[in-house]
């Protein structure tokens, strides 16, 4: 089969002023385009990066304002290969609507790869999720990868994009014909 390389639609999905808009422009800085779709009010980014020796084009979806359960949320996850699941770590509400994020997405996606993201790791001293409980979610996530991130000084952010990516990628790959 020749290879024309792969188009990743990634989405990423937790409480307004997670970080989400943040992680994805500390991620892509530099190496990146960023589309905006009117009509599903989202901003999308493009990110190429080598796995296994073969391209992949990472396509990050930025969830913005979108009313929940609307149609417009439901054209956001269509078609997501994976997702990218975030909360504030000095903010226990934002944790506790993950789960929330996960049926919505769920019920749109079925299971996809995800991995979870306690972001904000830098403002310790307001720390009020610890790596336990992010643990504990990750589990319930199906053992969804957990990292501690930081938008802020860059901590992690590689790690969770590049796992997603893997993690997607091998996906694609066992369903994709020799
Ligand atoms: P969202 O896209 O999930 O809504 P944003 O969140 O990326 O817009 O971030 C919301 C606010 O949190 C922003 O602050 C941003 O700078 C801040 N932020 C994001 N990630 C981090 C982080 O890892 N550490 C710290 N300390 N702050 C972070 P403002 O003040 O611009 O609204
Ligand atoms: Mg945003």
């Amino acid at each position: 089969m020749k290879s024309l390389g792969f188009v990743f639609k990634i989405v990423v999905v937790g409480d307004g002023a997670v970080g989400k808009t943040s992680l994805i422009k500390q991620w892509t800085e530099g190496s990146f385009r960023t589309d905006y779709i009117m009509t599903i009010g989202s901003n999308f980014a493009v990110k190429s990066l080598v796995i296994d020796d073969k391209p992949v084009k990472l396509q990050i979806w930025d969830l913005a304002g979108q009313p929940h359960f609307s149609d417009v949320r439901v054209l956001f996850y269509k078609g997501a290969m994976g997702a990218m699941y975030v909360y504030d770590v000095s903010r226990v509400d934002s944790y506790d609507s993950v789960l929330n994020w996960d049926r919505e997405l769920t019920n749109i996606c079925g299971q996809i790869p995800k991995v979870l993201l306690a972001n904000k790791v830098d403002l310790n001293d307001q720390r009020k999720v610890s790596s336990e409980m992010g643990s504990v979610l990750a589990a319930k996530l199906g053992d969804a990868p957990y990292f501690e991130t930081s938008a802020k000084s860059g901590v992690g952010v590689n790690e969770a994009f590049e796992k997603i990516a893997q993690l997607v990628y091998e996906l694609a790959k066992k369903r994709q014909p020799a």
